[in-house]
């Protein structure tokens, strides 16, 4: 059976990594993967994570199922997290998944499901994973032109001329904020030009919010998306909790849809229960416990955001005294979009043959359209990247 086989091209961003993890070179540096690090280098469990974790050891006392669509007070209080108060609740629908990557993939089987005969457009560039799920469960997709390469900026004439294509129905996906992976994201003022757009076109948005807190905070992270979740009559909300819980491995998420009635979206719900069971039946139950008890218990709470603004504040520090290196490496300020983008990413628009020599030469992992992960850089590395891309580039 498996003679027949074909080779399968392996993640471009985890390839990287074992490139890395190879490398003997000591003073080699990993800006590859998308997982914060802290100033050693470390990712660290976070105080409030480590402090619910022993609690649940204490007081579980069962391993026994949990319901189809998880823990709903995790559901709950996740979707709280993101929506605030823009939607009321009985139009929410929301179901536990493994990680922002299973919320992705329940939606896109639920737009599968409710329109076959949807497209799903998406920002050209956008995280691999979106296409590679798109193409595998052969959903149409379409790209809207997103990043200007020249400014390191958001194209959004471009993307709104691009979008003026859409049919009613299509779907459009949207990153909530911290673009992946170029890290140039669209204002408010945006998000309410799109929020009409969509609302005129009748398209259904679908949010993929991965890095709430890492960008301007909690609140304004999501401000983008509860403009628009106020506004419109259906929506989709893929929820991580990788990056701002640093739950990575224990693969927490939620996939949430708004839905135009509180009696539509009884059978939304139970849509998604029935997804969720034909994929994995029940979702994984440690991480989503741990959120739910951050999320509902106040000092864990309070503790969690101080410790994930510290990150966030870390993050913005090295891309300001990365734009201030870059300027006086290149004796320029070509690069200074580097301290306006928000969230992990940057892309500094280097061809592949720099990010290459960038490898070869000094033993900086980029991915290779040049995406930096910014928390993968230690304070003393600053100066030795901004030489390092001035090499390149001259
Ligand atoms: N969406 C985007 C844009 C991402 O960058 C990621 C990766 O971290 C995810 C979703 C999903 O991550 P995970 O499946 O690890 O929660
Ligand atoms: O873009 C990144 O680096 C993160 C981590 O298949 C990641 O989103 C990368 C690839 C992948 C899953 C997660």
């Amino acid at each position: 059976m498996f003679e027949t086989l074909k080779p399968s091209p392996p993640d471009k961003i985890i390839e990287l990594l074992e490139m890395f993890r190879a490398d003997p070179r000591t003073e080699k540096l990993d800006l590859g993967v998308g997982v914060y690090k802290d100033a050693n280098g470390k990712t660290p469990v976070m105080r409030a994570v480590k402090a619910a974790e022993k609690r649940l050891l204490d007081t579980q006392d069962s391993k026994s199922y949990v319901g189809i669509l998880g823990d709903l007070e995790f559901v709950k209080l996740l979707g709280e997290l993101a929506l605030g108060s823009s939607v009321p609740a009985d139009r929410i629908a929301g179901a536990q998944t493994p990680g922002g990557t299973g919320a992705i993939r329940q939606i896109l089987e639920l737009i599968k499901r409710s329109n076959p005969a949807a497209t799903v457009w998406y920002s050209d560039p956008t995280w691999p994973n979106h296409p590679a799920m798109l193409a595998h469960l052969g959903i149409p997709s379409r790209t809207y032109r997103y990043f200007d390469a020249a400014t390191g900026g958001v194209d959004f004439a471009a993307m709104m001329a691009d979008l003026v294509a859409m049919k009613p129905g299509d779907v459009l996906l949207l990153h909530g904020c911290c673009h992946n992976p170029t890290g140039a994201n669209l204002t408010l003022e945006q998000w309410a030009e799109v929020t009409d757009f969509v609302v005129k076109a009748g398209v259904v948005p679908f949010i993929d919010l991965a890095y709430q807190g890492f960008g301007d905070g909690l609140e304004a992270d999501a401000a983008g998306v509860r403009h628009m979740a106020a506004a419109v009559p259906e929506m989709l909300l893929a929820v991580s909790c990788s990056k701002n819980f640093g739950l990575y491995r224990d693969r927490v998420g939620a996939a949430i849809a708004i839905s135009e009635t509180a009696e539509k979206s009884a059978i939304t719900k139970a849509n998604l229960a029935s997804l969720s069971r034909l994929n994995f039946s029940f979702p994984p139950d440690h991480g989503a416990k741990v959120v739910a008890l951050i999320l509902s218990d106040p000092a864990l709470k309070a503790d969690w955001q101080a410790e994930l603004e510290s990150m966030r504040a870390g993050m913005l520090e090295l891309r300001k005294g990365l734009a201030n290196e870059l300027r006086r490496a290149t004796n320029s300020d070509r690069f200074d979009f580097v301290g306006t983008h928000r969230g992990m990413f940057s892309r500094l628009g280097l061809s592949p043959e720099q990010v290459v020599k960038l490898r070869e030469d000094f033993g900086i992992y980029a991915v290779g359209d040049s995406r930096i992960n910014i928390a993968g850089l230690p304070a003393q590395g600053l100066g030795k990247l901004a030489a390092a891309i001035a090499s390149v580039e001259s």
